[in-house]
């Protein structure tokens, strides 16, 4: 672990931007998605192009998955993204109608400073990191994917939390135009999430920019989003717009449609299971289709060491 890269100096950041402009600017000049190892879209004329993104070693090597990195086809032609459609292909055909340039992060609510952010500014403002996480569906599906980003503390310690700050909200982009999944998903929209306050400042929690050396695809949640790698996946809010401290617990989708099924924490815990299936087990996307050997679900998805403090003394099965 290199402790140099948890200071974030002026340089590093600049370094950060003068390689990333480079980046950007190779694949505009040349009309082209270009930089290693780019994939060329080619679908529709307002694909977003998915451009490489430099990256410096996360600091949080601890954390990495030792697991095998699930191939990029089945980490973006099976997604649960509802604004979309409720069909796990529905994001990966449907998507490419968001438009995520340009695109603005609002970071409000009990803050000293509240701040916009274009989309350009996160990509610059901290080293970004590739941070190889597993995620683990509520629904017993799971896959091991190397995102790129930085720890959301970094961002929340910009704007100042305010003492009376306990939660933080996320809020994804709603819009009619171009996600069929509003009119019919049946979730109230826009799609909420949220996190206690010292679980949005834990290291883990990733801002996330990218995956697999790229900027994230739009089925994946483009352009950014919140990766929270020890809770099942529901709770890593896909294309946000706001992020929002609170004093309360703010109110979420999945548990505000299903409170007894969705509990506000949704740590993965395999001795805890959803009313209607086990937990026990789940299956990896990738590795060997529906009659591949189940693996075991582990607490906080693998992540205890890195979390287990944040729930000392909680009774896990009130607040599943
Ligand atoms: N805005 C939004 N974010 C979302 C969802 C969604 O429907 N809308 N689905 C969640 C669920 S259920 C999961 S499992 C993960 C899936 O992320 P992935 O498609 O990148 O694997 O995204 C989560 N984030
Ligand atoms: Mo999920």
């Amino acid at each position: 672990m290199s402790r140099d890269l948890l200071n974030i100096t002026p340089e590093s950041v600049w370094l950060q931007r003068r390689k990333w402009l480079q980046w950007a600017g190779a694949a505009s000049a040349s009309g082209l998605v270009m930089g290693p190892g780019a994939l060329a879209q080619t679908r529709t004329p307002q694909v977003q192009p998915i451009v490489a993104m430099p990256s410096v070693p996360s600091a949080l090597a601890g954390a990495q998955a030792s697991d095998k990195v699930t191939p990029w086809k089945d980490a973006t032609t099976y997604n649960n993204f509802y604004e979309f459609g409720t069909s796990k292909e529905d994001p990966y055909e449907k998507a490419h109608g968001l438009i995520t340039e340009p695109w603005q992060l609002r970071v409000e609510g009990l803050v000293n400073k509240p701040m916009t952010f274009d989309i350009d500014d996160l990509r610059t403002f901290a080293p970004i990191e590739e941070r190889i996480y597993r995620l683990r569906c509520v629904e017993g599906w799971s896959m091991v994917i190397p995102w790129l980003g930085y720890s959301l503390s970094k961002l929340l310690a910009a704007v100042e939390p305010q003492g009376s700050a306990k939660y933080v909200a996320f809020i994804s982009k709603a819009d009619p135009n171009v996600m069929p999944g509003l009119g019919y998903a049946g979730l109230d929209w826009p799609y909420t999430e949220g996190l206690r306050l010292d679980e949005a400042m834990n290291p883990l929690t990733l801002l996330t920019l990218g995956m697999y050396g790229k900027t994230l695809p739009n089925q994946s949640g483009a352009p950014v989003r919140i990766v929270v790698p020890w809770k099942y996946g529901f709770k890593s809010a896909k294309s946000i717009v706001t992020i929002r401290l609170t004093e309360k617990q703010p109110p979420t989708a999945w548990n505000a449609t299903a409170p007894q099924e969705y509990g506000f924490y949704s740590n993965v815990n395999p001795d805890v299971n959803h009313p209607r299936w086990s937990q026990a087990t789940e299956r990896r996307l990738g590795e060997g289709g529906l009659f591949a050997k189940r693996l075991k679900t582990k607490l906080f998805n693998g992540y205890e060491d890195e979390v287990g403090q944040l729930y000392a003394g909680m009774d896990l099965r009130r607040y599943f």
